[in-house]
């Protein structure tokens, strides 16, 4: 019925993206927008060389005009973010779960554009603040588009939508005097928390390691809200989406994510765009959780509420897909600053269900578009077009590109033969499940919501030692900084039904009373939920290679070839960029200085030094070495290099790997202390 040819496959959005780049600047004659040429673009018209600028100059007016209106609001949260083209790809076919076109044939390859994000900095925020992370995932099907918009954390802050407000002008910079920026480290955000105990779960995230990410590149995606799979017989079953990263989930230390924030604000954009760029392409497995209707309620927690996790261990994570990130944007503003997410927007298969954060959701995001982007037209930007044909009759507004022929605006009609018209569900129509609900109109939570602890305790019991004393630094830090002494008290009493120890623990460190009685009767644990059982390797990690003049230059190759092989990316750094001379003569090129770099932005350290060393040099890089050592890096040195370790005695510690004359044993550990990333265990005296 249908007579439009879809031309699908996986270059089909960057053909259509194609058509919208205006790559044909080169060589050109400067216009104005309506396409004249122009003479002059440095001097205004005037009258007389020293007089008055005159209303006539029209390309002034346009220039200026144009320039005055160039920002948009930004995301009211999410707002500083970074993006990526890829493809996905299902490894099976999922037709006995849903009937969503894009999961059943392994050979279509469906573009995506993946957009990561912080959630409470302003778009001129740094990276690497404590905050959960969005990743947001539009898949354009040939069904239309398809939203999976996920965050780093499995679970959310509240269990409705309603609070969404509250709790995000909480977060937010105070409103009297617009501090703090990018955290959530002050009086409001603390007191809207300790009111609200079904924010315990999630805070218990929002303290780990998880909310400082190494990199987007390696950081788990969970769709947190329970969706519905829909087969063609019409079976559903309950769903939780997850992606997986192959580099598995690593995590920065507080100390030096905050150090970071100064050095390199971008550091987590940087090393999304440059790992893309080298050909180092992200891939992250999707995973679905799925429970058969008729097990709703077959759990000790209601599978509905959003401040609850499926056990991985109780509940397995199906892996189905993955995605591939091959290609960063060609423009930031076109692509990922003008992308509209919406976890409305489904195709036939996937289908909602009532978790009241969910129904919350499918308002918010077009009404914040609507402002956001200008007006109703917003899908008609390239990047939010789908790569299916569209027909409606939905008509003009703001910025409208389409320029709809014919005299039939309307449905039903007969003057051009009822079409568009709406087709059947094996036509491809989407239906919605039907789900009998029965209810009075009420404004109250289900008594199945209301065990707001059991899962925070879950999630404490699954840490490692490394990862609890992590979160008691966090909450110390964090709660630390609150100056409503009634407010920190509070926190203290909330976390005490989680863990009496860690109650104690933050009061002990913030100077409010340890709890004496509290504590959660949980037991068990989930391994999923630990950093500790990620996957490991040394690929794609940044090595800083401290050299001075007169270093030993076949000695630094031979580290630099192996780091190479195993997939690390080796920087040369010494007291200025440019070359430094060997003692044999050869040369190697320093890319960066110990001005522009300091250790937090590498993964570890390595230092030959130099025969002609100066006192200076000797004290910024064991400058470098101290700062890597007590973020518990691994570190390597061999001749000066290794002088200058032993001389700070770290030479005996976990995680550094000391080079003796023509052995190179010491290389190999070096790239395996790579690969495992950090030493918890490394004693700081
Ligand atoms: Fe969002 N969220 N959110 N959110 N969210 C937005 O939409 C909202 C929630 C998430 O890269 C906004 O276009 C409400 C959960 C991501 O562009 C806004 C509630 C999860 C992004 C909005 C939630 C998310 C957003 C702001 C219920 C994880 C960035 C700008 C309490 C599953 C997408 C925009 C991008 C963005 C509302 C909760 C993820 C205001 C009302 C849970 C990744 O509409």
């Amino acid at each position: 019925m249908n007579d439009d040819k879809i031309s699908f496959n996986e270059n089909s959005k960057n053909q259509q993206l194609e058509m919208f780049r205006a790559r044909d600047n080169q060589d050109k004659a400067m216009t104005t927008d309506q396409g004249v040429k122009i003479s002059e673009d440095e001097f205004s018209l005037k009258a007389g060389v020293r007089g008055p600028t005159l209303m006539e100059d029209f390309h002034f007016r346009e220039k200026v005009t144009h320039f005055d209106h160039e920002r948009i609001p930004e995301r009211v949260v999410h707002a500083r973010g970074a993006g990526a083209h890829g493809v996905f790809e299902v490894y099976e076919s999922m037709k006995a779960y849903t009937k969503a076109k894009f999961l059943q044939d392994p050979n279509v390859k469906t573009p995506v554009f993946v957009r990561f994000s912080t959630v409470i900095g302003s778009r001129g925020s740094k990276d690497t603040t404590r905050d959960v992370r969005g990743f947001a995932t539009k898949f354009y099907t040939e069904e239309g588009n398809y939203d999976l918009v996920a965050n780093n954390m499995a679970v959310f802050f509240m269990q409705d939508a309603l609070k969404f407000p509250d709790f995000v002008h909480a977060n937010k910079p105070e409103p009297h005097n617009e501090i703090p920026q990018a955290t959530a480290a002050h009086d409001t955000f603390w007191d809207w928390i300790s009111q609200n105990q079904e924010s315990a779960h999630m805070v218990m995230w929002a303290m780990s390691d998880r909310a400082i990410p190494r990199s987007f590149r390696m950081m788990e995606g969970f769709g947190v809200n329970t969706f519905r799979f829909i087969n063609d017989e019409g079976k559903a079953h309950f769903v939780k989406f997850h992606w997986k990263p192959t580099l598995g989930i690593h995590s920065l230390v507080f100390d030096e994510a905050e150090k970071i924030g100064g050095k390199d604000p971008d550091f987590n954009r940087r090393d999304l765009w440059e790992n893309i760029d080298m050909g180092n392409h992200p891939v992250f497995e999707l995973g679905v959780q799925m429970i058969e209707e008729k097990n709703e309620f077959a759990f000790d927690f209601d599978i509905l509420d959003p401040t609850k996790l499926w056990p991985e261990e109780d509940v397995p994570v199906r892996i189905i897909g993955k995605i591939t990130l091959n290609r960063n944007p060609d423009n930031f503003f076109a692509e990922t600053e003008q992308i509209a997410f919406h976890p409305g927007n489904v195709v036939p298969g996937i289908d909602f269900s009532n978790d009241p954060l969910l129904q919350g959701r499918l308002f918010s995001y077009l009404d914040t578009q609507l402002i956001r982007l200008g007006g109703p037209n917003f899908h008609e930007l390239p990047i939010n077009r789908p790569v299916c044909p569209i027909h409606n009759n939905q008509r003009d507004g703001y910025g409208r590109q389409t320029i709809n022929v014919g005299q039939v605006a309307y449905h039903r009609n007969a003057l051009a033969n009822n079409s568009p018209y709406p087709v059947s569900e094996q036509e491809g129509g989407y239906v919605h499940h039907q789900e009998k609900v029965e209810g009075h109109k009420i404004r109250a939570r289900s008594d199945s919501f209301k065990d707001h602890f059991s899962q925070a305790a879950l999630f404490w019991n699954s840490m490692s030692p490394p990862e609890k004393e992590h979160i008691i630094n966090a909450f110390a830090f964090e709660v630390g900084k609150v100056k409503d002494k009634s407010i920190k008290q509070r926190v203290v009493d909330m976390f005490a039904n989680v863990n009496l120890d860690l109650a104690k623990a933050i009061a002990v460190k913030i100077g409010s009373i340890p709890p004496t009685t509290g504590g959660s009767t949980v037991t068990k644990s989930s391994p999923a939920l630990s950093q500790e059982n990620t996957l490991k390797s040394a690929y794609t990690r940044k090595v800083a290679i401290v050299i001075a003049e007169g270093f030993d230059f076949n000695q630094v190759n031979a580290v630099i070839a192996a780091l190479q092989a195993a997939g690390a990316q080796p920087a040369i750094i010494s007291d200025k960029i440019g070359v430094i001379k060997g003692s044999d003569g050869n040369q190697l090129e320093a890319i960066k200085s110990f001005i522009t770099d300091s250790s937090v932005v590498f993964d570890a350290v390595y230092v030959d030094g130099g025969k002609y060393a100066s006192p200076l040099f000797e004290m910024d890089a064991s400058q470098f070495l101290k700062e890597a050592f007590i973020h518990y890096k691994p570190i390597s040195g061999t001749n000066e290099g290794k002088a200058w370790i032993e001389n700070e005695k770290m030479g005996n510690s976990l995680g550094v790997f000391l080079g003796y004359e023509g052995n190179n044993d010491f290389i190999v550990k070096f790239v395996q202390g790579i690969a495992a990333h950090r030493f918890w265990d490394r004693i700081l005296v």
